[in-house]
């Protein structure tokens, strides 16, 4: 602060009328009155100049002082504030905002710090909870404010946040014979019935090996990309998943010679040539058969012609 001085050197006469005690004073100055006689005089008091009110008073061998106080400037009769803050004579920190006010000033710390103005310290908002982020955002402080930024799979400024729709704008990495289900904040990736894998990358599951198929028992399991088809064996009938038994005497699909008979089996049928017949059943054979030696035999010799008897004399 800068404060000037008015100094005014005055004969104090009057200053004998309240003299506080009853000393004999000589015709001297006042100024050597006060040094011999040891006497207080208030000069301040009982002079006619008036120190500005923003000053003070103050006598100083015989002198009268007005000096300006503290806050403010001028020569002590005039008096006007001193703006600090324009001046630099503040102490405000670096972190605050001086505000001069009339004889003083004041230091306010800025937005984000926290202090009494001299010092001024980083407001820590996440911490404090004093920040606006979304709740699906993360907090990072920082020197005098702080950020938000949107945790992975949201998307926003910060403040608001919203889950990325990953399966409808293309952005998530599933395999292509994957479905992908959005979830909040997140999203999923599950391969499809016929594939295995993690989501992420599927391939074919073989089913027909890893018995994972729906084929009957007597039915045969391929492997296909994606899936595998069940087709029943020979000797069966059916969609695959459920095969029964061709009943191939009576449905008439068997290949027994007319002269075998035909024996359901499961999955398949058998041909046996019926009696006075050979072959493999699917071909008989009639035997010849002579009843009687034909030299020695009495009576109509009897042979036999695809199982039929018949006389040999009829016959010729
Ligand atoms: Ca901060
Ligand atoms: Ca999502
Ligand atoms: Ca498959
Ligand atoms: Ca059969």
């Amino acid at each position: 602060m800068i404060n000037s001085k008015c100094t005014t050197r005055i004969l104090i006469l009057r200053s004998i009328a309240i003299l506080i005690s009853q000393t004999v004073v000589s015709a001297q100055s006042t100024t050597d009155m006060i040094s011999t006689t040891g006497f207080v005089l208030d000069e301040c008091a009982i002079d006619n100049i008036t120190c500005e009110v923003n000053a003070v008073c103050t006598v100083t061998n015989g002198s009268i002082t007005c000096d300006c106080i503290e806050g403010y400037q001028g020569n002590g009769t005039a008096c006007s504030d001193t703006d600090e803050c324009v001046n630099g004579t503040d102490v405000c920190n670096w972190k605050s905002t001086c505000k001069n006010l009339l004889g003083s000033y004041a230091c306010e710390c800025d937005i984000g710090y926290t202090g009494n103005g001299t010092l001024c310290e980083d407001i820590d908002e996440c911490s404090k909870g004093l920040d606006n982020c979304d709740v699906n955002a993360i907090c990072i402080n920082n020197d005098g404010s702080f950020n938000c930024i949107c945790e992975t799979g949201y998307t926003g400024n910060g403040t608001s946040c919203d889950d990325i729709e990953e399966c409808s704008d293309g952005s998530d990495n599933c395999d292509a014979d994957a479905d992908c289900g959005n979830t909040d904040g997140s999203f999923t990736c599950v391969c499809k019935t016929g594939y295995t894998g993690n989501g992420t990358t599927c391939k074919d599951l073989d089913e027909c090996s890893t018995g994972s198929d729906s084929c009957d028992v007597n039915a045969n399991c391929v492997n296909t990309v994606g899936s595998f088809i069940c087709a029943c064996k020979t000797g069966y009938s059916g969609n695959g998943v459920t095969c029964t038994d061709i009943e191939e005497c009576s449905n008439g699909s068997d290949n027994c010679d007319a002269n075998a008979d035909c024996g359901n089996t499961d999955g398949s049928f058998t041909c046996v040539c019926k009696t006075g017949y050979t072959g493999n059943g699917t071909t008989c054979k009639g035997n010849l058969l002579f009843s009687l030696n034909p030299e020695t035999a009495v009576g109509p010799i009897r042979e036999c012609c695809n199982g039929e008897f018949r006389d040999r004399t009829t016959d010729t």
